[in-house]
């Protein structure tokens, strides 16, 4: 641990000697005693982001590019010790720590084009001797705020497009996941110095990192001097950082909760559907928002589909995520396996059966992680437990007749983070993308809901929040809009034709 911290450029001080415990949900031992912010260190941020603000506001888009290509190349020098970080820190297999890191590579590139796409437009005046134009501006602090499950890569989502845009960073970690925060802090000094080197300007203060609580979050979502924070996390937590934002009329970029589908229809590639379950509902223990949790079978297949997914769950490899060969890391922590467990107690109430999995391992297990078999369970109908986000490796299966029904049974959720449907029937898959189809910000055809590439922008709708972030045009929350009128005539004619002559 402490070769890994050093080799990424952390010093020790910064991981020792703190009152923050940071517990490895591998083996549940205490890999850092990180120092923590108090909220008297936020308005001290602030303070320095705005200054940094000031700075990097005047430097032309593409130069601001500049930078996050050299932080793209110093990730890719960490590649190995930063994903094995993620992997202590958060539990997800070496794989998925590896392709975080990865995520956090792909948007700095893509940031890095984005400099010299910050497009505008140009707007016909009905006025004679007049032009218009849309020209967006760099906005100000964003506060990011990162749950545990993808540590590093939603900083690096918001963050990338935020320092192409013109903006500083506050970031706030999960307090689980401090270490992969400070890591990437020391990451991003590096690139600063190699920015430096090239003779180009860079304020201090670009990016912070404030390690804390709740108070630590809320003091921050509550300045007005950040325009823009956007938050990764659970329905009640966005709800909360939504309200007190819109107090003070700031902008908010939320990424919630998801409860996501897939729907197997008759046509549907068995074997390849069997793979997709597998990552989506398995990967990263169940712990991605986009995790599969929910199967809505056509009952033509289903007993066929069961037989292949329980003989599938049951070789899943569950264990260490440093070794080869695991599929399955730890939970997070011991409430993450509480909720599961009354989940799944829940589902039993409601009619469900566990047809596999759901119970502890602790064969070939070190210490204190809390590792479970993934759980199939199979369920009368959409009863509550099914409409809630359990963070956890739990997929209920449900059956339909009529797609119409299996589109209603998607549909039927509060949250509407992604989707999918397996199907060779390209009505079927069409009408699933179609405006009566899915409701969610994401919607696949014969892959999982889970794993999307950074091109895209992410997000959903209903209680996941309706923020987008990462690809497509995301970043146009990170800067401000300005409608601009020039008048190049000798003339003052008002619009809609308007006389207002003395
Ligand atoms: C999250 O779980 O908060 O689409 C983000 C995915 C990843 C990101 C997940 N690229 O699963």
């Amino acid at each position: 641990m402490a070769r890994i911290l050093s080799a990424l450029g952390v010093a020790d001080k910064a991981f020792n000697g703190g009152d923050l415990k940071v517990c490895s949900p591998v083996d549940g031992a205490v890999i850092g005693m990180v120092p923590q912010h108090k909220t008297s260190d936020v308005e001290k941020a602030i303070k320095v982001s705005q200054a940094a603000f000031e700075q990097w506001k005047t430097v032309p888009a593409p130069v601001r590019g500049e930078f996050v290509r050299l932080l793209g190349m110093e990730l890719r020098t960490v590649k190995d010790d930063l994903g094995r970080l993620v992997t202590l820190e958060c539990g997800k297999i070496l794989s998925e720590g590896l392709g975080e890191v990865q995520e956090m590579i792909d948007i700095c590139d893509f940031a890095v084009g984005l400099s010299r796409q910050l497009y505008g437009l140009t707007i016909q005046s009905e006025r004679p001797g007049h032009h218009m134009r849309e020209t967006w501006h760099p906005l100000g602090t964003v506060g990011v705020i990162t749950a545990f499950n993808f540590p590093v890569a939603v900083w690096a989502w918001n963050a990338a497009l935020a320092f192409v845009c013109g903006d500083p960073v506050i970031w706030k970690p999960s307090e689980k996941t401090p270490l992969t925060a400070i890591a990437c802090q020391a990451v991003f000094d590096r690139a600063v110095k190699a920015f430096r080197a090239a003779g180009h300007t860079i304020p201090d203060g670009l990016n912070q990192v404030l390690v804390g609580g709740r108070d630590v979050g809320r003091a921050l979502v509550e300045h007005h001097d950040v325009p823009l924070v956007s938050a990764t996390g659970s329905v009640p937590m966005g709800r909360a950082v939504a309200e007190v934002v819109a107090k003070r009329l700031g902008r908010s970029l939320l990424e919630l909760g998801g409860n996501n589908a897939m729907i197997v229809a008759p046509s549907a590639d068995l074997d390849m559907a069997v793979r997709a379950i597998l990552f989506g509902a398995v990967g990263t223990a169940g712990q991605r928002c986009t995790s599969l949790r929910r199967l809505i079978v056509h009952e033509s297949v289903r007993d066929r589909l069961l037989e292949s997914l329980t003989k599938a769950y049951g070789s899943l490899r569950v264990g260490n995520p440093l070794e080869t060969g695991t599929l399955v890391g730890p939970l997070i922590d011991e409430a993450s396996f509480t909720a599961m467990q009354s989940a799944l107690k829940n589902a039993g109430a409601q009619g469900g059966k566990v047809l596999v999995g759901g119970d502890r391992v602790s064969d070939g297990i070190m210490g204190g992680g809390y590792y479970v078999r993934p759980a199939l369970v199979s369920m009368p109908g959409q009863s509550d437990v099914v409409k809630q986000e359990t963070f956890a490796p739990i997929l209920y299966v449900m059956t339909y007749k009529d797609m119409k029904d299996a589109v209603a049974l998607q549909n039927g959720v509060p949250q509407g983070l992604s989707s999918c449907i397996f199907t060779m029937d390209v009505r079927e898959a069409e009408s699933f993308l179609s405006a009566a189809g899915s409701d969610c910000g994401i919607a696949n055809v014969n892959i999982g809901p889970s794993g999307a590439e950074i091109g895209g922008a992410f997000g959903g709708e209903k209680e996941t929040g309706g923020g987008r972030e990462s690809g497509s045009d995301a970043w146009k929350t990170y800067m401000r809009r300005q409608t601009q009128t020039v008048n190049y005539s000798s003339a003052l004619p008002l619009a809609q034709g308007v006389v207002f002559d003395l």
